[in-house]
């Protein structure tokens, strides 16, 4: 029997789509779909359990079935320990499964990292859905790594949203994959991945150069995404540089200190290295920050303070106030 290092579920319609392109990039993982829609995945490699909401698709019915699958879930993944969630926030799918998920799956003994995909800033209807569900991916998981969608790529706003997405879910896809890319002697640690992302807010800059110039221009692209994503100086940080076959000691160099420079970071930046055959350099970075911008989506936070936060699987997302100290006039 083959033994996995990981086991990565996509939740909701995003995750589907990211899912389908990690399958095709780690060798040793077992991979699940979790959603309702129709159209299958590519492949043999990922397995889809399908929620039967059709009837009724409310968060409330959505976080049920989700509960109830999550038996059939644990059992698909008994042979391993470390387990990745996907899921792009904000729709009522992913925001509602996701959570419920993480947290049976910690009640299983596994270690969770919980990777949410943030709304484009438009989408403005979804955005305090979004950032309630990665409050509660933050209570339940181990580690949490926040990528906003839009600001992961540097600013295209002429790209097709169809084709950002692509774009977006293959570097994604690729991120994931090095997370746990246990076979390259100058990568990163995956416990390094679960340390760092274990302390709150983790964020995600990622940045393409080519040419002469490309270490810079990738570093500074990668680093100048993260400073539109906090005001915050960068605490620490995990540097994953992927590409170009021959790169040099004084590449590396430049990339650490391009990104010091540019997002203030005093603390601890480990660099791993992927090499392939392209001719140009990928940087993608994981920050430890103070704060983001998605907090600012969720004002009633600082007023409730958790408390609202509704893991009931037999209700909608409620408020609960305390009304024991208020006497009725008659
Ligand atoms: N990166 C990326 N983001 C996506 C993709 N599809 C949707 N999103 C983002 O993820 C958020 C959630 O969207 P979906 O995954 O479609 O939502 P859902 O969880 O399936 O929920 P429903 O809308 O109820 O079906 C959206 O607000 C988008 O910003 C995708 O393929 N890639
Ligand atoms: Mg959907």
């Amino acid at each position: 029997m083959q033994a996995y290092d990981v086991a990565v579920i996509g939740v909701g319609t995003a995750g589907k789509r990211i899912i389908e392109k990690v399958s095709y990039k780690i060798s040793n993982g077992i991979f699940l779909s979790i959603d309702d829609t129709e159209w299958s995945i590519g492949g043999d490699k990922v397995k889809e359990i399908k929620l039967n909401v059709n009837f009724e698709r409310t968060a409330k019915r959505i976080k049920l079935e989700a509960h109830k699958a999550s038996k059939n879930i644990a059992e698909e993944i008994m042979s391993v320990n470390n387990v990745v969630i996907v899921a792009g926030l904000g729709g009522i799918f992913g925001s509602s499964a996701a959570p419920i998920i993480a947290k049976s799956l910690k009640e299983w003994g596994k270690r969770v990292l919980g990777i949410t995909i943030m709304p484009f800033k438009f989408e403005k209807s979804r955005l305090f859905r979004a950032a309630v569900s990665l409050r509660k991916m933050k209570m339940t998981c181990d580690g949490i790594i926040v990528i906003g969608n839009g600001e992961f790529l540097e600013k295209s706003p002429q790209t097709p949203l169809f084709k950002a997405y692509e774009l977006e879910n293959e570097w994604i896809g690729n991120l994931i994959s090095k997370l746990f890319d246990r076979g390259n002697v100058y990568g990163i640690n995956s416990k390094e991945t679960y340390r760092i992302t274990s302390d709150g807010n983790i964020i995600v800059g990622v940045g393409v150069g080519e040419g002469t110039g490309m270490a810079e221009e990738a570093a500074t692209k990668a680093s100048s995404a993260l400073r539109r994503q906090s005001n915050a100086d960068v605490k620490e940080a995990l540097v994953y540089v992927v590409g170009w076959k021959e790169i040099s000691v004084g590449d590396v160099s430049t990339i650490v200190t391009t990104f010091r420079g540019i997002t203030c970071c005093e603390g601890d930046v480990r660099v791993g290295y992927y090499p392939n055959n392209d001719r140009s350099l990928t940087v993608y970075a994981l920050a430890s920050v103070m704060e983001t911008k998605f907090d600012e989506w969720d004002p009633i936070q600082k007023i409730l303070n958790g408390r609202e936060l509704d893991f009931d699987i037999y209700s909608d997302m409620s408020v609960d106030y305390d009304f024991s100290g208020i006497k009725c006039l008659d």
